[in-house]
């Protein structure tokens, strides 16, 4: 995959002087959304640059390996007022992982008050919403980690990557594609996991800190999800899982304790879709995952308010958890008569 050549030239035209930049991402910031603001922002840094990343709300504990992680600035409970001063004072604002300013919730309020910055969009989640000044969106692109990976090295040569940087991207890389298995992985994505190996990074210590770094409670909680809350209806091809606010504190619930539940069903044989639902303390969230040719994104736009991959995508519900549910059957079976299912 190539970065096409005009969007790179505007965004070299961009950063062609020292800026005031801020980075964003998402809230509830994953793997992807960290590892590429923190691989963007040392890049940019390293090109004279005064950057600060800035996420909605505090990523999951067991990314808290990822190098210079404390740096960012996490918006809710920012006493000292950084992030404000950060995107009050902008020129370059980029968005990094995700497609709407409602992702950003609270922090969208801040964003408008800046009306001078320039607005650079780098993403892979489809049909992008708000206006850009620039948009590098590439739905096609596994992770956006992979996307900055290729910003860098059409920009600044892959020399340029250091092994902080690939530490950071390789996160991203690996995560957005459930471990290189997803459909959206094409060879070219694999040649970038050579570049980013070789600059001395140890694959098996990132997977241990992603992947095997979990709480008990976390372990148990998967375990009563499993066992005690997944229905399966029409014919074992759909599932479904709830979380309510009571459950997550009985198992100690942490922020990211519940990434990844989502997929499990779908590792039963003809399962095509699967969702689960987490209460929070206003809304209800959605997170939906599919095989396949069945359309998840258009199943949370048409739903839940929502929306994401083909195969991933989220949503919100502000219907209690028991009519959520009720509502979710109900659409399974609209879905199916129109032959989407
Ligand atoms: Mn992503």
């Amino acid at each position: 995959m190539q970065i096409s050549r005009n969007k790179i030239e505007e965004l070299r035209g961009l950063l062609e002087t020292p800026h005031r930049i801020v980075l964003l991402a998402h809230t509830n910031p994953d793997g992807d959304a960290v590892g590429s603001s923190l691989a963007w922002c040392e890049i940019l840094q390293r090109h004279g640059h005064h950057v600060t990343c800035v996420v909605p709300n505090r990523y999951p504990y067991y990314l808290d390996f990822m190098p210079s992680i404390d740096s960012m600035v996490v918006y809710k409970g920012d006493s000292e007022g950084r992030a404000e001063e950060a995107v009050r004072h902008a020129d370059i604002i980029f968005c990094l992982d995700f497609h709407t300013m409602s992702r950003l919730e609270g922090l969208s309020s801040l964003i408008d008050e800046n009306q001078h910055a320039k607005r650079v969009l780098i993403d892979h989640h489809l049909d992008p919403v708000e206006d850009f000044d620039l948009m590098l969106s590439y739905p096609e692109a596994s992770s956006t980690c992979y996307l900055v990976a290729l910003l860098v090295e059409q920009m600044y040569g892959a020399e340029h990557i250091t092994k902080s940087m690939a530490e950071n991207l390789f996160v991203g890389m690996m995560t957005d594609t459930g471990n290189f298995a997803f459909s959206s992985v094409t060879p070219d994505v694999f040649r970038m996991v050579s570049v980013l190996a070789a600059t001395g990074i140890s694959i098996p210590d990132i997977h241990v800190n992603v992947y095997n770094s979990f709480t008990e409670g976390r372990a148990r909680l998967f375990g009563h999800v499993i066992n005690r809350k997944m229905k399966i209806f029409h014919n074992g091809t759909v599932a479904h899982m709830s979380l309510t606010a009571d459950e997550l504190r009985r198992f100690w619930f942490q922020q990211g304790d519940s990434e990844g539940f989502v997929n499990y069903p779908l590792t039963i044989k003809k399962m095509k879709m699967s969702a689960m639902f987490t209460e929070h303390s206003d809304f209800i969230r959605v997170s939906l995952r599919s095989r396949g040719d069945i359309d998840v994104n258009l199943f949370a736009q048409r739903y839940f308010n929502g929306g994401g991959h083909r195969n991933a995508a989220g949503g919100k519900s502000f219907m209690t958890m028991e009519d959520t549910i009720k509502h979710y059957e109900a659409c399974v079976k609209e879905y199916a008569r129109e032959g989407l299912l």
